[in-house]
């Protein structure tokens, strides 16, 4: 019994890692003050996005155009992550700044 208990999820691990490789993709987007860095990324779906809060004022992630809308909180450090899962070209800004925009596209 002990036995089976300790090599079950040894397997179930082998087989979740293999089917979970294409899916760490990751990528990183400055938040500074008042940009965006870089202003436009191409990602593949599946990859997750971390926006890293690097400059000193407030800031947010916010989509403004896209049928999938989301947003960070404001704040003025910290990382706010966000998986992609849709084919969709991603509209951002700050709305506390305007014009602190950026482009992000899933493909
Ligand atoms: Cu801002």
């Amino acid at each position: 019994m002990t036995r089976r208990l300790l090599v079950l999820p040894v397997v179930a691990a082998a087989a979740l890692g293999a089917a979970v490789l294409p899916a760490t993709a990751a990528t990183s987007i400055s938040v500074k003050d008042d940009v965006f860095s870089p202003k436009t990324r191409t990602v593949t779906k599946n990859t997750t996005v971390t926006w890293r809060w690097t400059g000193k004022a407030p800031h947010n992630v916010t989509v403004v155009k896209a049928p999938v809308k989301f947003r960070s909180t404001t704040k003025t450090s910290g990382t706010y992550k966000k998986k992609m899962t849709r084919t969709v070209t991603y509209r951002l800004t700050c709305t506390i700044h305007p014009g602190m925009d950026m482009t992000l596209r899933v493909k």
